[in-house]
């Protein structure tokens, strides 16, 4: 029973926490972007022109993997690094999502987009669930290091890496923490008992 009890919960858990890889080769590339051989990094560096980008758009017959489930989460690791900003740089990590069935974000047609303006390092995190209808059922990605000045500005040492673009199944916020501990407690309890039949 305890053994039943702690694979069910360790199931729960493996499921709470899983996330779903994207991989980065799937995109299309403009610019001076450069992909990691197993998909899981990109390193964009500026080379003159207003944006360096990867592009998912399933209308463009990009592969069709960013689904918008209640509860898919769309998370990846980024470290935008822009010296000398505002006197020679005026660049952004620019993220678009947009129902690629019926916008097309090459004419500024999106569902939604955020802004990274100014050098910082962390983990980009956005719910899809808002998105999410049987008109909806995915959505094409853009990841731009952009200018922000048309034409580009005076410098080009601007960088942006972004790694491990993965769905979440589920967002861990909305995971209630009772039925976590009381989960991990179980696991607990069932891995104890293996240990000390
Ligand atoms: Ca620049
Ligand atoms: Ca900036």
């Amino acid at each position: 029973m305890y053994k039943f009890l702690s694979i069910l919960a360790l199931l729960s858990l493996s499921a709470a926490t899983a996330a779903i890889p994207l991989d980065f080769n799937d995109f299309y590339v403009e610019g001076d972007v450069t992909v990691s051989a197993d998909g899981s990094r990109a390193e964009f560096y500026e080379d003159g022109w207003d944006f360096q980008r990867l592009s998912n758009d399933p209308f463009l017959g990009d592969p069709e993997v960013i689904l918008t489930g209640e509860f898919n989460v769309l998370r990846f690791d980024y470290s935008f690094n822009e010296p000398q900003d505002v006197q020679f740089n005026n660049d952004a990590m620019v993220v678009t999502i947009f129902d690629w069935f019926s916008q097309d974000p090459y004419q500024g047609q999106w569902l939604a987009q955020w802004v990274v303006d100014e050098s910082r390092s962390g983990t980009f995190s956005a719910s899809l669930a808002n998105y999410f209808s049987a008109a909806i059922p995915s959505v094409g990605l853009l990841i731009d290091l952009e200018s922000r000045i048309g034409g580009g500005d005076a410098g080009l040492d601007s960088t942006l890496v972004v790694e491990n673009l993965r769905l979440d199944i589920v967002d861990p916020s909305q995971v209630p923490v009772p039925s976590t501990v009381f989960l991990l407690l179980i696991a607990c309890i069932g891995l104890r008992n293996r240990i000390h039949p």
